[in-house]
Formats: structure tokens, C-alpha cells, sequence
């Protein structure tokens, strides 16, 4: 069990004496131009060790296996094994505090250049994925919100898949979503992760997908945020109330 004031105070002392106003400054000029950035350097490496301990302990005790397709996203396939924000808040107590933490906060504020806000819609507001078996896969699509702060806790080596691809400056149309005409219009962009990286991501207009794993393990949590424009937005949550829905389905 962490004590959380010990971790939130350690996050304090991270962001005061790591401070690099050159980071931030990187991944701004990077999540501005490409709609996703690494942010590792937000979070101390004890902060990371209780977000991976809470995340393995998580999905032995509550991961639910998903494999879904929804129009909305053109069919594209969600192998997976999952835990709801749910049954992380009830069942843990690091992912839930540190998802509101004022440093994380602010600073992916700064990397966005506009205010992140929690998510106004909890189930959207943390998940944990485990992609475990061959062909396991998040496919293509776009998150409800317009930020996704990924931590990743295991991951294969690309050799293996397992690795994020996206398409910046894309947007949601769900009755037309049109994914492959985006893919073959618009560059796309990979990205090589490792175990205790994080990044940040334009979701909501940032199309996106973690390529099936062939051998190995990907676990992450992902934290959803909103845009000060999200807030007022009537928006709807179809693929996601699907995908995290309490029962598993396999219905489209
Ligand atoms: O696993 C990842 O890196 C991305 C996850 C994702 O896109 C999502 O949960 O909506
Ligand atoms: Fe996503």
C-alpha cells in the first residue's frame, strides 16, 4: 500500500527540482505540430513504480477480455483485456489521486498550450488496457475528449507490434468516420515506447491505434482529459460506453 501523501509530495519535489522549462518546451513544439508528444519526464520514477504496481494488481483481479467493433470507427477490431475507471477507483487508490494531481496538470497544460481539465464524464476518465494474446490490438480511432495521457507500464519491442501509429489533424465524423481515406490522405506517424514512458495526445483529433502484439505483453493506463472547449461541448460516448461497458458484448 503507498501512502499518497508521500507520492503526491514526491511529485512536488519532481516538478520543482526537474523542472526543465526546455521539455516542455520540446513537447509543445511537438504536440502542436504532430498531436502527440512524450512526456516522460512528468512523473518521478517512485510515482511510476505505483502506477505500474496498481496496474499489474489491477488486471489480475478485475481485467475483463473485450473483443469488439463498433461502426462508429469503421469496424476497426479492440482485442484486449481491460479494467473499468470503475473498478479503479473503487479497487485502487494511486491511479484515481494522481489522475487530478495539480503538477501533472499543469504541466500538460503548458505541453497543450490551452488548460486540461479532468474529464467531466468519469468513465472516460482512466483505463487500464492489457494487450496479452497474439493479435491483441486497440485499432484505429478517435477518443470523446481531446486529451489522452498514456503511462506505459509493459510493452513489447517493436519487432514484437505493440506500437502507436497516428494520424494528427484528423476529425471524428461518426455516421462517416472514413479511416482509411484519412490514412491514405494524411502522413502517418509511429512511435516507439518503452516501460515508464508517457506520452500526451491530441485525441480527438488525432486518429490512432496500438498495432497488434505478436508475442509479448502491453499493459498502460490511459488517462482522458478535456479542452476547455469540451466542457461546453454536448458530446456523446457510444464507443466508449460499449467498450467499457459492464457486461462484455461482441454485438457492433
Ligand atoms: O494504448 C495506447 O497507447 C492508446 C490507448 C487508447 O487509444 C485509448 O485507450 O483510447
Ligand atoms: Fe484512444
Amino acid at each position: 500500500m503507498f501512502d499518497l501523501n508521500v507520492l503526491h509530495q514526491q511529485l512536488r519535489e519532481h516538478v520543482k527540482r526537474n523542472m526543465a522549462p526546455d521539455d516542455i518546451k520540446a513537447a509543445h513544439r511537438e504536440f502542436s505540430y504532430l498531436g502527440h508528444a512524450k512526456v516522460s519526464f512528468v512523473a518521478p520514477d517512485s510515482v511510476k513504480k505505483a502506477v505500474a504496481d496498481e496496474v499489474n494488481v489491477l488486471i489480475d483481479q478485475a481485467g475483463t477480455r473485450r473483443d469488439l467493433r463498433f461502426a462508429e470507427t469503421d469496424y476497426t477490431p479492440r482485442r484486449m483485456r481491460n479494467v473499468t475507471r470503475a473498478e479503479i477507483a473503487s479497487l485502487g487508490t494511486v491511479i484515481s489521486s494522481i489522475y487530478t494531481a495539480e503538477p501533472i496538470l499543469r504541466m500538460l497544460s503548458e505541453v497543450a498550450g490551452e488548460p486540461v481539465h479532468p474529464c467531466p464524464y468519469e468513465p472516460e476518465q482512466f483505463v487500464i488496457t492489457c494487450l496479452e494474446k497474439d493479435g491483441d490490438t486497440h485499432g484505429w480511432h478517435w477518443d470523446d475528449f481531446a486529451f489522452a495521457l498514456v503511462w506505459v507500464i509493459e510493452c513489447p519491442p517493436v519487432e514484437h507490434g505493440g506500437f502507436v501509429q497516428c494520424v494528427p489533424g484528423t476529425i471524428w465524423n461518426k455516421q462517416r468516420p472514413g479511416i482509411n481515406r484519412a490514412l491514405v490522405r494524411r502522413p502517418i506517424y509511429s512511435m516507439e515506447l518503452f516501460p515508464g514512458d508517457l506520452y500526451l495526445m491530441r485525441t480527438n483529433t488525432t486518429l490512432h491505434r496500438v498495432t497488434p502484439v505478436r508475442q509479448g505483453r502491453r499493459k498502460i493506463t490511459n488517462m482522458g482529459y478535456a479542452s476547455t472547449a469540451d466542457l461546453t461541448r454536448n458530446l456523446t460516448h457510444e464507443t466508449m460506453d460499449q467498450l467499457w461497458a459492464t457486461a462484455p458484448t461482441t454485438e457492433v
